[in-house]
């Protein structure tokens, strides 16, 4: 019998490689966002026996739970919860921030992620299912600019772990994965739109991609039952640690 996945976020980057994965393995995929357009697009392209779209905005809890308790039977038994709907909001220094983009990046990577998961629980439970969240490298290590954003995954990592000890026993598995530079729409998001910016980031850098993600996504969840990766950091060749700096007199 096919597994399910729900995948949020699956209408770019990581979630729409991930949905594309996991159905080319003969997986039933909920996929959500709130680009309705590129949700049916999605069906269009599986087949509506393989993906089923919830539009949502993961900030909104009540539409959380108006689309989980309108799932169609055939979508009902969720076996893996792949956390990836996210963003990052600006690119500037603390001091120069919007604290509106911080708001919605905490509402989002942190409040929504919340909201999901502890719907989610008592069914992943009942399948001793899995949960992989979405973090980043910028849980792990501080930039210049990643202030907030930063915050937010660092918190997806530590409630990461901290599922795990809640759930031993369960049989339910969890993963933080943390990808570094990975070329999806992710900086045009966090640029407001500004696709010069994108593509300079990207350019020469042989960054990762979405499907690169998303074939880590898959090998993660097609382990073993009995094994758990807690958690997997990933970059490009291209990227690595720099030193502290030093303000001088
Ligand atoms: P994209 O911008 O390509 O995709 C982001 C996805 O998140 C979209 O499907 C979007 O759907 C969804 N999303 C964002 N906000 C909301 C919301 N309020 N409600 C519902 N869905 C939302 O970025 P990526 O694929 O790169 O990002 C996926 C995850 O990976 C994020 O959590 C990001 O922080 C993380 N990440 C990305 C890295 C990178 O370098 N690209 C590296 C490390 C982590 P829609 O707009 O339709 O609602
Ligand atoms: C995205 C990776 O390095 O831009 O989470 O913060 S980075």
């Amino acid at each position: 019998m096919s597994k399910t996945v729900l995948i949020t976020g699956a209408t770019a980057g990581f979630g729409l490689a991930a949905a594309r994965r996991f159905a080319a393995e003969g997986w039933k995929v909920i996929a959500t966002g709130r680009r309705s357009e590129r949700l049916a697009a999605l069906v269009e392209e599986l087949g509506a026996d393989v993906v089923h779209p919830l539009v949502f905005d993961i900030r909104d809890a009540a539409a959380i739970d108006a689309a989980l308790a309108d799932l169609p039977e055939a979508f009902g038994s969720i076996d893996l919860l792949i956390n990836n709907a996210g963003l990052a909001l600006g690119t500037g220094p603390a001091q120069e921030a919007d604290l509106g983009q911080w708001q919605q990046m905490v509402d989002t990577n942190i409040t929504g992620l919340m909201t999901i998961t502890h719907r989610m629980l008592p069914r992943l439970i009942e399948r001793a299912g899995a949960i992989i969240n979405i973090s980043s490298v910028a849980a792990n290590y501080p930039y210049r600019g990643g202030n907030a954003y930063g915050g937010t995954k660092a918190f997806v990592r530590q409630f990461s772990l901290g599922l795990r000890s809640d759930l031993h026993g369960t049989g339910v598995r969890v993963t933080s994965i943390e990808p570094g530079m990975a070329e999806t729409e992710f900086t045009l998001v966090r640029t407001g739109g500004d696709q010069g910016a994108s593509d300079s980031l990207y350019q020469g850098a042989n960054p990762m991609t979405a499907e690169d993600i998303a074939e880590t996504l898959y090998w993660v969840a097609s382990l073993p039952a009995h094994l758990n990766i807690n958690t997997l950091e990933l970059m490009p060749v291209s990227q690595s640690f720099a030193g502290f700096q030093v303000a001088r007199a």
